[in-house]
């Protein structure tokens, strides 16, 4: 194809970066004005736009997020801000991270399907209008209540397990794959949080840094001056930035999952994959799982007897692990289309064992790995710009404190032992100790 035709030809393409020129930011009072634009959103509200009522109701670090309800129907509409909204205009952020979370939430869909129904993409407005999942609150706001939703951890070791292969070279082209790697690795931007927040700034003196001060302050200059605990997180920090296995959804911490009902029965989705770019694969279950031991450190603060939700919640890192290895193990077998561990070189040459032997090493190694990032991911939870409500909602500052650190003993074990660790049952028997013993 020419130079002109291939110009042609990209021209409209829907994985071009939209022109943001006419960005024009939403408050409650415009939204139903802009919703008009859009004839498939108003059929769905029904009534008037004087009848819409719009309610702002994003918790999260970056956006603001509105719920819509008219006469017929609601709608959840997301838009990006040009800056982190955690901070304020200091801390400028592309409006890309839309296009990035729309075009994940697209593939995530193909791969898996537990995500929102998006109803109307505007690229230029950076909005996302998407199903309003009425009944559901986030997986970390239940867990802090002592919910239990049973299928959560099923449904995600699906999505994990879904997601990653289906958007890896064990599934993909090569030629497919570079071509979704290169789209998705212009979300530098948010990366760089990630690199920056996760990778580096709980390590030394930055400014951004928030801990349970002066309680922690002594463990903070511990951590820092321990040269075991920094090289283990740069070597997870290189993974990050150079192992593009995967399309990982970036940000898969228990606030990115919502837990509800739909039609009678429990219903979980995944949301926000704004930091969607192509990974390391145990990223995200390192950040669910990290998520999930938080939760079980910070239960001593959130009410009386944790052991017996403790136990559930460990249950449940357990059975997502499980439940996501077999789901790619399924995968491995049966969707295997992609360039890499072709099935040209085994199963077409009668060499079955070979490709499980393969298979198992190939999860064996991310094993290992998804234990330091899931140590990472608690560690900046603790010491770093954002923290989490499964803390933050701990009302004796004692009591806080003494969690904080357990979990700290935590996330060293996960981040300087994973190799001797091995395996998430040896990191579940370890979470029980420090649960025990502070050690
Ligand atoms: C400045 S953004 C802080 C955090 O919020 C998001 O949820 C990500 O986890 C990010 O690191
Ligand atoms: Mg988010």
């Amino acid at each position: 194809m020419g130079l002109q035709a291939q110009y042609i030809r990209r021209q409209g393409n829907p994985d071009d970066i939209p022109d943001y020129t006419d960005y024009r930011p939403l408050d409650i009072g415009s939204v139903p004005a802009r919703i008009s634009a859009y004839p498939e959103l108003v059929a769905r509200l029904g009534g008037e736009p004087c009848q819409w009522s719009v309610r702002e109701v994003g918790d999260g670090n970056l956006n603001y997020v509105y719920i819509v309800e008219g006469p017929e129907g609601s709608l959840c509409l997301k838009q990006a801000l040009p800056y982190v909204r955690l901070v304020g205009e200091s801390w400028p952020l592309p409006l890309s991270r839309s296009h990035f979370e729309h075009a994940a939430l697209v593939r995530q869909d193909k791969a898996n399907g537990s995500v929102p129904e998006i109803y109307h993409y505007d690229g230029p407005q950076a909005l996302i209008a998407m199903e309003n999942l009425s009944s559901h609150i986030t997986w970390r706001h239940a867990l802090i209540a002592r919910q239990r939703h049973e299928t959560a951890a099923i449904t995600m070791g699906d999505f994990i397990a879904e997601t990653l292969f289906r958007t890896s070279d064990l599934a993909l082209p090569a030629d497919e794959k570079k071509a979704e790697m290169a789209l998705f690795s212009q979300n530098t931007a948010l990366c760089k949080i990630t690199e920056d927040l996760v990778f580096t700034d709980p390590y030394y003196d930055h400014p951004l840094n928030r801990w349970t001060s002066p309680e922690l302050d002594e463990t903070v200059a511990g951590i820092r001056a321990d040269p075991q605990w920094k090289a283990a997180v740069q070597e997870l920090k290189f993974s990050f930035l150079t192992r593009a296995e995967a399309l990982i959804h970036g940000d898969l911490h228990t606030g990115s999952v919502m837990v509800g009902e739909a039609g009678g029965d429990e219903d979980v989705r995944v949301i926000d994959p704004e930091f969607a770019f192509y990974g390391p694969m145990p990223f995200d279950p390192g950040a669910l799982i990290a998520n999930l031991f938080l939760n079980v450190f910070a239960q001593p603060g959130l009410g009386d007897k944790p052991e017996i939700y403790q136990d559930w919640v460990l249950e449940q890192i357990e059975r997502c692990f499980n439940r996501a290895n077999s789901c790619f193990f399924n995968l491995w077998r049966t969707e295997r289309t992609g360039d890499a561990f072709s099935r040209k070189l085994f199963e077409d040459q009668g060499h079955i064992d070979a490709a499980e032997i393969a298979m198992t090493s190939f999860l064996t190694r991310a094993e290992e790995e998804m234990l330091g990032f899931a140590g990472a991911k608690m560690v900046r939870r603790i010491l770093g710009l954002a923290g989490v409500a499964d803390f933050d909602s701990i009302k004796s500052r004692a009591v806080r404190v003494e969690c904080e650190k357990r979990a700290l003993v935590m996330a060293r074990a996960l981040i300087v032992e994973r190799g001797s660790l091995k395996n998430l049952n040896a990191a579940i028997e370890r979470a029980y100790k420090i649960l025990r013993d502070g050690q």
